[in-house]
């Protein structure tokens, strides 16, 4: 359901944020007999346009086909054994399912989330969208709600908990005070600017470019439709973008025999994305939970985002059954220090891969042959690129 007309005075949960943290944990929730209400900002129209991760983790693959989602990603998605990395005019591939016995699974964000909508909706969740003003009350007290205001009604949810799912600039990570959240972050100095074209895809795996002029992605959703990115200055505007800017910009990236593959078409998608590190700690104050990107953003450079929201939604939804249920409380005294343990080695991976592609302004001539030293130890090292695999699909749950 879309309006509060049959609006719970009182669940187990209320959720914050309807995108795929908040759906996914709703759905878990469902199927272990704990009734939730989702709260969204943005209508549905605009959480499903939203063009962002590409690549699933096998762990998220496993947690949405246990979620009982995963039907269309089976049919639909292509599973990728191999990624690329080309540097220095070579293309070098990394071979995952050799290396560590599985792939990654390519399927877009935006099927995920219309997945897990029809999901929800079958379960009966009561998801509100156009949700204003959406406040957690009562947080250190023994009686939480939330208000929030739609159509310019105001109302009110009881709960026993609240799962802030409301990523990187909601609500509920502002309801922690600054006394008890600490918070880790690091800015580069550049954007990304990523286009979807119905094109053919330039190789049947992701390449990972670096280059002098900067870094580059290229990206796909399927047999027909293209993504690709490239590194921007960070004052940039999608309008200083236009295609006849972005397609010579990427193929100069790329080695001559790679760059000689790409079709170009007209772009029927264009965004930016500035690129950070963020964590907060911890991820729980009194009955108030934060996973996904309400908790830790990621740069998109090692894929990571989504697939950490899955991993803390796990953790989580099994943890809120136990406590709902009577059954346990550990599992949610555990939860901040669990999810943080992962969340901070994939923070160390995508930074990690993002100083390593990309060209630093005001960096030297040493940064860049520190760079290229390292992409050819990852050339030549079996070791160098099991531990790439390793992160890149994904760190045990
Ligand atoms: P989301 O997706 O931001 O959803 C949060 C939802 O909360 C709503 N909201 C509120 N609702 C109520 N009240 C409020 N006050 C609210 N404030 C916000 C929002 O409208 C929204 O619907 O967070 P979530 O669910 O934690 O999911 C996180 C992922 O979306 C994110 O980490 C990924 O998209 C990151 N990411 C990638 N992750 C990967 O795993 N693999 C990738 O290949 C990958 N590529 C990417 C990416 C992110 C990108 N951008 C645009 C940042 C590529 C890009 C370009
Ligand atoms: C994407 O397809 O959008 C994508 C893939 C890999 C990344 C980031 C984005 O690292």
């Amino acid at each position: 359901m879309n309006a509060p007309s049959g609006l719970p005075a009182r669940v187990p949960v209320v959720i914050i944020g309807g995108g795929p943290a908040g759906l996914l944990l709703a759905r878990l929730l469902a199927l272990g007999d704990v009734e939730s209400v989702v709260l969204e900002r943005q209508s549905r129209e605009h959480v499903m346009a939203r063009v962002r991760a590409g690549v699933l983790e096998w762990g998220t693959v496993e947690t949405l086909r246990a979620a009982r989602v995963g039907d269309r990603m089976d049919r639909e998605g292509v599973v990728h054994d191999g990624v690329g990395l080309s540097f220095s005019g070579r293309h070098v591939r990394i071979d995952f399912k050799g290396l560590t016995g599985k792939g990654v699974m390519v399927y877009g964000q935006t099927q995920v989330t219309k997945d897990l909508y029809v999901a929800v909706d079958k379960a009966d969740v009561t998801v509100v969208d156009c949700a204003a003003d959406v406040v957690p009350h009562d947080l250190t007290g023994t009686t939480p709600y939330v208000t929030f205001v739609r159509e310019g009604v105001s109302r009110r949810v009881d709960c026993q908990y609240v799962a802030g799912c409301d990523g990187a600039h909601g609500v509920s990570r502002t309801a922690i005070p600054s006394s008890v959240l600490r918070t880790y972050e690091r800015v580069y100095p550049f954007g990304w600017l990523g286009i979807l074209s119905e094109t053919p895809p330039i190789d049947k795996e992701l390449i990972y470019a670096h280059s002098d002029r900067g870094f580059a992605l290229c990206s796909m959703r399927h047999a027909m439709l293209s993504r690709y990115y490239v590194q921007c200055d960070i004052d940039d505007q999608v309008d200083d973008w236009p295609d006849d800017r972005f397609w010579p910009e990427l193929r100069s990236r790329l080695p001559g025999e790679v760059a000689g593959r790409l079709v170009t078409g007209p772009s029927v998608e264009k965004s930016l994305t500035p690129l950070r590190s963020f964590v907060a700690e911890p991820l729980r104050y009194g009955p108030l939970y934060l996973a996904g990107d309400a908790g830790h953003v990621v740069p998109p450079t090692g894929a990571k985002g989504l697939n950490l929201a899955a991993s803390d939604v796990c953790y989580l939804a099994g943890a809120l059954a136990d406590a709902v249920h009577g059954r346990s409380l550990t599992g949610l005294d555990e939860y901040s220090d669990r999810a943080l343990a992962r969340v901070w080695k994939a923070v160390r991976f995508s930074w990690w891969l993002t100083m390593l592609m990309h060209h630093f302004p005001g960096s030297g001539e040493f940064d860049r042959r520190i760079q290229e030293a390292e992409l050819d130890y990852l050339a030549g090292s079996e070791a160098a690129q099991r531990s790439f695999a390793e992160n890149y699909t994904g760190l045990p749950l």
